[in-house]
């Protein structure tokens, strides 16, 4: 027998958040129960990981996009607050990327007494758009501005009116797709993007190296945004928005190897799965092996 000690104390909790009115297609909102019945997300003999609530927008909220994004990111704050406190990890499994509004702002409060959070955003998009900037008007091209505080009120008060994260300590890694208006708020506020063209040049290893060292940096926590649209197209066809000349699905699962047993990675969050658009789930396998990566210890199998 083998000594329990050694364990994590930490299980994954999985939150699914089935949003999709954030985006032109809400295909997404489907993604989190299809990614359950896939039972793409493995324990292991050292990592425990459970499916809890799949959260849908309240009835009352259907009106609108704004409503609809506005209610679901509460819900989601709240659950994935109580997740931390448990002294467990939050995964949250998108869902559009307007979930993640909800999802930082839960880290964040449970983070705020012992310190500010850090964030790795991993993504096609910059998401820092505002009403006042956007051409869609898509609130999944927003996320990132309103966790900075910036734009619709009704979305920077999720979780509290303060600004949820600050500029030093967030990053962006595969960006490959944007408008001048939010890559200008980005320049402004002075965030770190580490757009495709440097990963190229440079390797993501050594990029995702320079992320960490930058949210680990006066963080009391950090935790990682993946999009699926980072990943390659031509690999992975079940995704929100796909853009050509993205990330590899090994290289990002070697990177995101390295926070495996991080104390100070506090959460994560899986978004933009696209069951309707995948083939013989082939991109909720690459959802699954990018939580394979951060999980310590062999997949038990399934029968
Ligand atoms: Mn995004």
């Amino acid at each position: 027998m083998h000594s329990t000690a050694a364990l994590p104390t930490r299980s994954i909790f999985i939150i699914g958040a089935a949003s999709g009115a954030g985006a032109p297609d809400p295909a997404t909102a489907e993604g989190p129960d299809a990614l359950r019945r896939y039972r793409v997300f493995h324990d292991t003999p050292l990592q425990h990981v459970e499916w809890g609530a799949i959260l849908h927008v309240p009835r009352a909220a259907r009106d609108t996009p704004l409503h609809a994004v506005a209610a679901l990111g509460a819900r989601l704050a709240a659950e994935v607050e109580t997740v931390l406190r448990a002294g467990n990890f939050p995964l949250v499994v998108g869902g559009d990327h307007s979930c993640a509004i909800g999802t930082w702002s839960g880290v964040y409060r449970a983070l705020a007494e012992r310190g500010p959070l850090g964030l790795i955003w991993i993504d096609a998009h910059m998401d820092s758009h505002t009403f006042a900037t956007t051409p869609s008007g898509q609130i999944h091209g927003m996320p990132l501005a309103c966790l900075l505080g910036q734009g619709e009120a009704t979305l920077t008060a999720i979780g509290g009116a303060e600004a949820k994260l600050r500029p030093e300590h967030v990053c962006l890694i595969g960006v490959r797709s944007y408008e001048a208006g939010e890559a200008a708020l980005l320049q402004r506020l002075g965030v770190r993007v580490f757009d495709m063209a440097e990963v190229r040049r440079r390797g993501l290893a050594t990029v995702f190296d320079e992320a960490l060292a930058l949210v680990r940096h006066g963080t009391a926590g950090f935790g990682v945004s993946v999009v699926l649209d980072a990943l390659e197209p031509d690999e992975e066809p079940g995704m929100g928005t796909p853009v050509p000349g993205g990330l590899y699905r090994t290289e990002l699962v070697a990177a995101l190897s390295h926070l495996r047993g991080d104390p100070t990675f506090v959460a994560m969050e899986i978004v933009e799965y696209n069951p309707r658009r995948d083939r013989r789930h082939a991109t909720a396998a690459a959802a699954g092996a990018l939580v394979d990566a951060i999980t310590p210890g062999p997949p038990t199998p399934r029968y």
